[in-house]
């Protein structure tokens, strides 16, 4: 049987306030299937200088590999157009989709991650609650 392909995605151009947990979150991910998007945790790749490629290349290539994923698990605590993008993508491709929520105050999650009845929506506190629910998701609890 094929390993799981697992696509993660977190804010690049939205800022990269979280890529050291973006990192952490791929590395629990390993454990359930491949990650085919390890350059979201790359410390390397800012909001500035990105990837030395044409927007058209990234988001083609992309979106190729979101198709070829079996599930897509987001990191939405830091608002970003393209992992909005791809979370509605996913969603339509009828893909298991994880959306990861950290609350806190002053910010709150956009109605149209939040409200989708097409993705499972989980909040989280801390390093524990992010790996149990990670592991329930793919344990399909
Ligand atoms: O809108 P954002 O840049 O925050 O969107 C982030 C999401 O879009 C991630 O989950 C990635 O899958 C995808 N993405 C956005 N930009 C890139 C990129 N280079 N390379 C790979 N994936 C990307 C960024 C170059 C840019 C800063 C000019």
């Amino acid at each position: 049987m094929r390993a799981m392909r697992i696509y993660f995605a977190g804010s690049i151009s939205g800022g990269r306030e979280d890529v050291q947990l973006y990192a952490e979150i791929i590395t629990l991910l390993g454990e359930f299937g491949t990650v085919v998007t390890e350059h979201v945790g790359d410390r390397s790749l800012t909001a500035e200088t990105g990837e030395d490629l044409e927007p058209r290349l990234i988001h083609d290539r992309d979106l190729q590999w979101l198709r070829s994923a079996d599930a897509l698990v987001a990191e939405v605590s830091t608002p970003s157009l393209g992992v909005g993008y791809e979370i509605a993508y996913g969603v339509q491709l009828r893909k298991r989709v994880l959306c990861l929520y950290r609350p806190a105050q002053g910010r709150r999650l956009s109605a149209m991650v939040a409200g989708c009845p097409g993705l499972r929506l989980i909040e989280y506190g801390d390093a524990e609650e992010l790996r149990t629910a990670i592991k329930h998701f793919f344990s399909g609890e």
